[in-house]
C-alpha cells in the first residue's frame, strides 16, 4: 500500500480530478485512488461533508502524502514535481520550464467562458454550435497555444515526447473540444488526439465509463446525462 493517496470526484465529469490523476501517473509514483461521490447535498457549493473532512475548500482533487493533505490540482502538481524530480514533470530547460508553468497557470486560472459553456462530460457528444464571442476567443487561444508551443518546444506533447504537468492540465480541454465537436485547426487537433490516445487518459476514461451513474445534483440534468 502506497503512502500516496489521491481523492477524486466522479470520473466522467470532474475535470480537475483528471489533472491530478494524470500528473500522479506521469510522476511514476505508486499511489492509491479514492473516489468520492460528488452527487451529494452541498455539491456546487463546496459543502459536501465527505470532501470537507479532507479539505477546507470542499473541492477535489486532494492528495494525501503520509500526514500531509494537499488540495488544489496546481499545488498537487507542484508537490509531485518536488517528490519525483526525475520524472521531469516540467521541462528541464529553465526557459521552457517558465513557459510550461505560465501555460499551466493560464489554464488553471483562466478559460472561464470555455469552462462555463462546455461543462466537462467525457461520455457526451453533441453537435457543433455557435459559440459566443468570449468562448470563440478562448478556443482560438487554445488553438494558438497547442500549435505554437509544439512548434517552439514540442514533439508529440507540448514540450517533447513525454507528457508532463502542462499536458495533464490541457487534457480536459481536449476532452471538452471533442464532446462539443468544436472545429479546430489540424495542428491543434493532432495534439488533442495525442492527449486522448495517451494510455493513462484511456485508463481513466475506461474506468469513468464503467463507473458512470447519472449525476443528479445541481441544475445541469441535461448536461450530466
Ligand atoms: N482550483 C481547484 C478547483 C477544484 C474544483 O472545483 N473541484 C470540483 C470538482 S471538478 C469540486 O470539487 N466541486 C465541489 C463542489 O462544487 O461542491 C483545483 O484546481 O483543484
Amino acid at each position: 500500500m502506497s503512502d500516496l493517496t489521491l481523492y477524486v470526484g466522479n470520473r466522467v465529469y470532474s475535470s480537475w480530478s483528471i489533472r491530478g490523476y494524470l500528473v500522479v501517473k506521469y510522476s511514476g509514483l505508486d499511489f492509491n485512488i479514492i473516489d468520492i461521490d460528488l452527487d451529494q447535498v452541498g455539491y456546487g457549493k463546496r459543502q459536501i461533508r465527505d470532501v470537507l473532512e479532507l479539505s477546507p475548500t470542499g473541492c477535489v482533487p486532494i492528495l494525501q502524502h503520509k500526514g500531509l493533505l494537499i488540495w488544489d490540482s496546481l499545488a498537487i502538481a507542484e508537490y509531485l514535481n518536488e517528490l519525483a524530480p526525475n520524472a521531469n514533470l516540467y521541462p528541464k530547460d529553465k526557459n521552457a520550464r517558465a513557459i510550461a508553468r505560465a501555460l499551466t497557470c493560464e489554464m488553471h486560472s483562466g478559460f472561464s467562458a470555455l469552462r462555463n459553456n462546455m461543462a466537462h462530460n467525457l461520455k457526451r457528444r453533441v453537435k457543433e454550435q455557435d459559440w459566443d464571442t468570449d468562448t470563440r476567443f478562448e478556443i482560438k487561444r487554445v488553438e494558438d497555444i497547442f500549435t505554437q508551443t509544439r512548434a517552439d518546444f514540442g514533439g508529440k506533447f507540448l514540450f517533447g515526447d513525454k507528457p508532463g504537468i502542462v499536458d495533464a492540465f490541457y487534457t480536459p480541454i481536449a476532452s471538452r473540444l471533442r464532446t462539443y465537436n468544436v472545429t479546430i485547426s489540424d495542428a491543434a487537433r493532432e495534439y488533442c488526439e495525442t492527449l486522448l490516445s495517451q494510455p493513462d487518459w484511456l485508463e481513466w476514461e475506461k474506468s469513468a465509463l464503467e463507473g458512470w451513474k447519472p449525476f443528479n445534483a445541481g441544475p445541469w440534468d441535461t448536461i450530466y446525462e
